[in-house]
């Protein structure tokens, strides 16, 4: 979990590849919905576009639809879900079904004015429509609202670990893997 531009993406993938696991994204999967123009991607996009979550009918059903997957049967890692009470109550449901449990909830802290730089710099390099800089303050404050109080939620069931996401991105890889090293595996 982190605020867009946290680094959720990037790290993701590294620590999905360590464990094995497929690092599932809500966000990817919605743009590769939008760039194939299929039903999901048409109703994805005005929400993603104005910098709003998708509707959690929508979000609940396509991660559940893909934590069914077989690759997906070892354990999985969520990149970008849940981002609300109703999802993380609807993934709870999910993991109970598959046998799992969450085994660790990775938060990545950053400030404020780093969060907005690295967003405009990636507007400049790959040209997302949700990376303007009024869009970039509406997904912030959507995430004040909507998000960060689920991390108290996660907290006391003591599975959070918050990392400090400043830095070079090796250096963050680093530190989760410090963290998650003692974190025991479902
Ligand atoms: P996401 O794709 O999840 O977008 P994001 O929050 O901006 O995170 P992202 O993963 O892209 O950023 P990252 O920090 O990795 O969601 C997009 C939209 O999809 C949402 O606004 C919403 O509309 C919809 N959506 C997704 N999930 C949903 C859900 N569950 N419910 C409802 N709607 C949902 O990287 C940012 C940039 O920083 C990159 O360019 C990266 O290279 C750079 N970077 C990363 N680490 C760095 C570091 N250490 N130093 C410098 N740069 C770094």
């Amino acid at each position: 979990m982190g605020p867009p531009g946290a680094g959720k993406g990037t790290q993701a993938r590294v620590v999905a590849d360590h464990f094995g696991i497929p690092a599932i994204s809500t966000g990817d999967i919605f743009r590769a919905n939008v760039s194939q123009g299929t039903p999901l991607g048409q109703k994805a996009q005005e929400f993603m576009d104005a910098g709003e979550y998708v509707p959690d009918e929508v979000t609940n059903l396509m991660v559940r639809n893909r934590i069914d997957e077989p690759d997906a049967s070892p354990g999985f890692l969520l990149d970008g879900y849940p981002r609300t009470l109703a999802q993380v109550e609807e993934l709870d449901g999910m993991v109970a079904f598959t046998g799992h449990r969450l085994d660790a909830v990775v938060v990545l802290i950053v400030d404020q004015n780093e969060l907005v730089a690295r967003l405009l710099q990636r507007a400049q390099s790959e040209g997302r429509a949700d990376d303007t800089e009024e869009v970039i303050r509406r997904r912030q404050e959507v995430y004040g609202e909507q998000t960060e109080p689920l991390i108290g939620v996660y907290r006391q069931r003591g599975i959070v670990q918050e990392i400090d996401g400043m830095g070079e991105v090796d250096d963050v890889t680093k530190r989760i893997f410090d963290a998650l090293d003692v974190v025991p595996q479902s």
